[in-house]
């Protein structure tokens, strides 16, 4: 009989779960029987925009995270898939930060290819997933909103592709009940061009915080103040954006800060990060865990040490993205299907200390990257997944971040080349500050001739 596995989420985990499966089959291994829950009308997960916030159409929270004019954040080269390059999506090199409809057809290309859709149950909610010991099985109810039934189901394995990039962590500060403005966390925020003329009071210092307050100044905030709480981001803002030490209280329309200095703001926006939440978990299967690369309790980074039929994709803080998910799920594959044989609970913790203690030491931000880079390399070294020269991913991480030091309203206009192809990437036809339509049509637009273009990053 075949094993029977239920993936929840079809976001970019749980499709490269989906592509796993299929490449094996492709190549001869049996298909087993999956279910692949997916609580939004559409896959993609997180790269599959809503202009929803609070609730959904179905009274499900709002997964969506990802707000209009994003662009990626990170070079394109360090999260292509080894199997399915930019290239074989586009037919011709493109930009090295594409804008999120972009990256999101890049992401569809693969399993349209791939032909998977219809392994998937879309409008359907994961509500409670368990265990019997006995039988060694799960137990899956979900709820599907198109027929607005309830279904139980039993399975082998349970694949967590849910992402943590959707429940808020919302601190409260003293006065904001009295505030004159809007309060919403980044999760809420949609539309940069609401703050156009605003003063913004931005609360942390992460990718978050950098990106919106970007945003905010691109299409016109009046001023952005950003507050830290550990530590400044410390890039070289424009001339209307100050870092501040962490918020220490509001009053009516002003905001103090720990360091005694008040500002007047209009909005303010939680930039404060967000919570690893699995409610459709019992206790005993879920991860606890903050956004680091090194979650405890999961054998290489996927697999649950006290119950090993349950596989968690994704659940780290993520350098690397979509080739991380994509050597985590041929590695979980390859283990569901008897290729990859686990050793005992106790060697299986030890090692997981192992990684854990390494993580413990990382200090600079080039060692952090390289360790996400090498336990990639681990789990690809164990199966079939095409691998790919992470150290010269890790080289493009270093470009990144040093374009990013040197100016990060410009940073996007550079371009690298691919690791997959050799491809070097080509500049956007417009810089990224001016380029205000971030549709697909726009950035696909045919560019000027070659002789424009090198004319325009010569200024
Ligand atoms: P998700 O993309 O979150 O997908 C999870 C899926 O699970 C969703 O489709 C959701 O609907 C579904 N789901 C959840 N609960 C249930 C349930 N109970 N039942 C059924 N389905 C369920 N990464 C980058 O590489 N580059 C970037 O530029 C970048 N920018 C980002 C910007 C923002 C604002 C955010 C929040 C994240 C960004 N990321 C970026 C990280 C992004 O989360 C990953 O790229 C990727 O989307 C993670 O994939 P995932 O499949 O693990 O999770
Ligand atoms: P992160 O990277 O988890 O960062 C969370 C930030 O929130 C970080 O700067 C924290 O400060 C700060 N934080 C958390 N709680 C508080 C309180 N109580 N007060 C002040 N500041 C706080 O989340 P992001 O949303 O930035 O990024 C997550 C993903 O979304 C990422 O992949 C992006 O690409 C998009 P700390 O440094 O811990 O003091």
């Amino acid at each position: 009989m075949s094993i029977r596995v239920a993936i929840i989420g079809a976001g970019p985990s749980g499709l490269a779960q989906l592509r796993a499966f299929q490449s094996a089959h492709a190549k001869g291994a049996p298909m087993p029987h999956v279910v692949c829950f997916e609580k939004q009308a559409d896959w993609g997960g997180m790269w599959n925009y809503t202009w929803r916030t609070g609730l959904d159409e179905h009274g499900e929270p709002v997964h969506g995270s990802m707000y209009r004019y994003l662009w990626s954040n990170g070079p394109k080269e360090c999260l292509e898939f080894s199997d399915y390059s930019f290239d074989e999506h586009f037919g011709r090199p493109i930009s090295s930060y594409p804008p999120r409809e972009v990256l999101w057809d890049y992401i569809q290309g693969r399993v349209n290819k791939a032909g998977v859709r219809d392994y998937i149950r879309f409008n359907t909610a994961v509500k409670h997933v368990s265990f019997d010991q006995a039988t060694r099985e799960f137990t899956v109810t979900s709820h599907d909103y198109s027929r607005q039934q309830n279904v139980t189901e039993t399975f082998d394995f349970v694949v967590v592709a849910s992402g943590h990039f959707s429940t808020p962590n919302v601190p409260a500060f003293e006065g904001f009940e009295r505030f004159s403005g809007r309060i919403m966390h980044a999760h809420d925020f949609r539309e940069a061009t609401e703050l156009k003329g605003k003063d913004l009071l931005i609360v942390g210092s992460s990718y978050s915080a950098e990106d919106i307050g970007s945003q905010c100044y691109k299409y016109g905030a009046r001023s952005i103040t950003s507050a830290y709480r550990t530590q400044p981001m410390g890039y070289k803002w424009p001339k209307n954006w100050e870092e501040r030490p962490q918020l220490s209280k509001v009053d009516g329309d002003m905001a103090y800060f720990v360091d005694g200095s008040s500002k007047r703001v209009d909005a303010i926006i939680l930039c404060t990060g967000y919570k690893h939440h699995f409610p459709f978990l019992s206790e005993e299967l879920t991860l606890q865990t903050a956004n680091r690369l090194w979650p405890a309790e999961l054998y290489q980074g996927v697999i649950w040490e006290d119950n090993p039929q349950l596989i968690y994709l994704g659940m780290q803080d993520l350098w690397y993205s979509f080739n991380l998910f994509d050597a985590q799920a041929w590695f979980a594959r390859d283990y569901m299907l008897g290729r990859i044989t686990l050793p005992e609970q106790a060697a299986m913790k030890a090692d997981s200390a192992r990684w854990r203690a390494r993580e413990e030491s990382l200090e600079s931000t080039a060692s952090m990257y390289e360790f996400q880079g090498s336990y990639i390399k681990h789990l690809i070294d164990q199966t079939d997944y095409p691998s790919f020269d992470i150290d010269a991913v890790n080289r493009i991480f270093l470009k990144w971040k040093t374009d990013k030091k040197h100016d990060i309203m410009g940073y996007r206009d550079k371009s690298y080349r691919s690791v997959i192809t050799g491809t070097a990437a080509v500049p956007h036809h417009t810089r990224w500050l001016q380029a205000l339509d971030d549709s697909m049509d726009e950035y696909l637009r045919e560019t000027r001739a070659k002789g424009d273009v090198n004319a325009l990053y010569q200024r």
